[in-house]
């Protein structure tokens, strides 16, 4: 297990500081260390007061780890002042050649320091020549080198003076840039940018993230570039999923999102299992259509086909007996799969659906059921729509549910030339679904 050291402060609310950090490092499989050089009283409002480690414990616990905590790398952030700078520079000194990333934080987002400017001009003396990345963003970069950056063209320049400086490589992220978001890595050699989504969220954090992402990357093997191009990707994914912990505030982060997907997923593909064995058991025939039968459900947030597994060799009837072919794998439906994600943009709950075949009498028990039944006419796609295939089912599906006020059980409809008449049964679950599949059986 590698082995990696964060050094920053304490923030209780978990968006940026030290419990973020080593939410990276669990994520990319590392065990993480934590010393604080200051604890800052913020939640997701902003910095309201920060607290310095006492120094006799800050000194402690860096000579602690010093014999007792051998790492692979070190990530540093918020500072505090120059005795934490001082110390943490002969403590760097008197290590072997590991990995360090230093993201220079001097303030918050809402303006409190968090690094003085006599700490400001330690850490550029002592700790950036023995540092492997900086990755300041504007305002810090513009603190660092004493002048505006504002455009891409002044980050250039920067990252060069920067470099200058001594640290084996500088991103200087552009988030804070009046056009397009663009972050910059430079290594002394050449210049790669990273164009970022803006995204019209405040999200609290993202630089002790990232920083840490970089670290924890180059860790595992990394060069400084690869390192760079990674991180910038897992942000993207990370942004994308990012929440409120209170009713408004910033934005969060959490690499909870990736070991969630998973769970889900694993968890997706069981239920998929045992409802096609239940099937298997229970024999409804005379449930499955002339073109075979499909199951599909959902993970959680799903955005495609390719997070809706079904049966990649369908549901059908062999002398008398249901067979399934192959296991149940994600994107192995499209039409299926298309009908749950229109449902879903109604009743995000709602996430598995299988298709059955038609008959009068099925759809007189659904009704019997009490259950809320909806037909839509496929003569009324429009031309192009109906040309798309695989488009019409989602067309109509949406069509359908503008109109309702409840989560249907069974939308249906009678076909059209060349085309069988269904019905599609939907749960929020592939076990409510066979529950279903036994109250219509004919
Ligand atoms: O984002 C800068 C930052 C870094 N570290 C800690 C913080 C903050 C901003 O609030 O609290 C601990």
């Amino acid at each position: 297990m590698k082995k990696i050291l964060t050094i920053a402060g304490y923030d209780p609310s978990s968006g940026a500081g030290i419990t973020k950090d080593l939410d990276v490092f669990s994520a990319l499989g590392m065990h993480g260390i934590s010393i604080p050089t200051c604890l800052v009283l913020q939640g997701p409002h902003g910095v309201q007061d920060v607290y310095p480690i006492p120094y006799a414990h800050f000194f402690e616990m860096i000579d602690m780890a010093k014999k007792e905590l051998p790492v692979d790398g070190i990530k540093i952030g918020a500072l505090w002042n120059e005795a934490c700078v001082e110390r943490i520079t002969s403590f760097l000194s008197s290590l072997g050649r590991i990995a360090v990333v230093v993201d220079p934080v001097i303030e918050s987002k809402n303006g409190t320091r968090l690094l003085t400017d006599e700490g400001l001009k330690q850490l550029i003396k002592g700790i950036f020549p023995i540092t492997d990345v900086v990755t300041p963003n504007l305002p810090e970069a513009s603190l660092i080198i004493g002048k505006d950056v504002k455009t891409l063209e002044d980050m250039k320049v920067c990252a060069k003076d920067i470099f200058d400086m001594g640290p084996g490589a500088v991103v200087v992220k552009g988030g804070h840039l009046a056009g397009e978001p663009i972050d910059l890595f430079f290594d002394g050699e050449a210049f790669t940018t990273w164009k970022k989504r803006r995204i019209d969220r405040e999200v609290h954090g993202t630089g002790c993230t990232f920083s840490s992402l970089i670290a924890a990357f180059i860790v595992h093997g990394y060069d400084k570039k690869e390192a760079f191009l990674a991180s910038e990707e897992v942000m993207e994914d990370l942004l994308a999923g990012s929440y409120r912990i209170n009713i408004d505030g910033y934005f969060y982060t959490s690499s909870g999102i990736f070991n969630s997907r998973c769970a889900d997923r694993w968890g997706v593909l069981q239920a998929m299992k045992e409802a096609g064995e239940m099937l298997c058991r229970l024999n409804m025939v005379e449930l499955i259509p002339a073109v075979q039968m499909n199951m599909g459900y959902a993970i959680r947030d799903a955005g495609g086909t390719e997070d809706i597994a079904a049966f990649p060799g369908r549901i059908f009837v062999n002398s008398g007996k249901i067979l399934i072919k192959g296991e149940p794998a994600f994107g192995a439906s499209s039409h299926v799969a298309r009908m749950i994600l229109a449902y879903m943009k109604y009743y995000p709950h709602i996430r598995s659906c299988v298709s059955v075949r038609y008959d009068r009498m099925i759809i007189e028990k659904a009704h019997e059921s009490t259950m809320n039944v909806l037909f839509f006419d496929r003569k009324n796609e429009p031309e192009q729509i109906r040309e798309a295939e695989g488009r019409s089912l989602d067309f109509l599906t949406e069509e359908a549910l503008k109109e309702e006020s409840s989560p249907p059980d069974i939308i249906y409809d009678l076909g059209d030339v060349g085309k069988e008449p269904i019905i599609r049964l939907f749960a929020k679950d592939p076990l409510e679904l066979i529950k279903k599949m036994e109250m219509i059986r004919p």
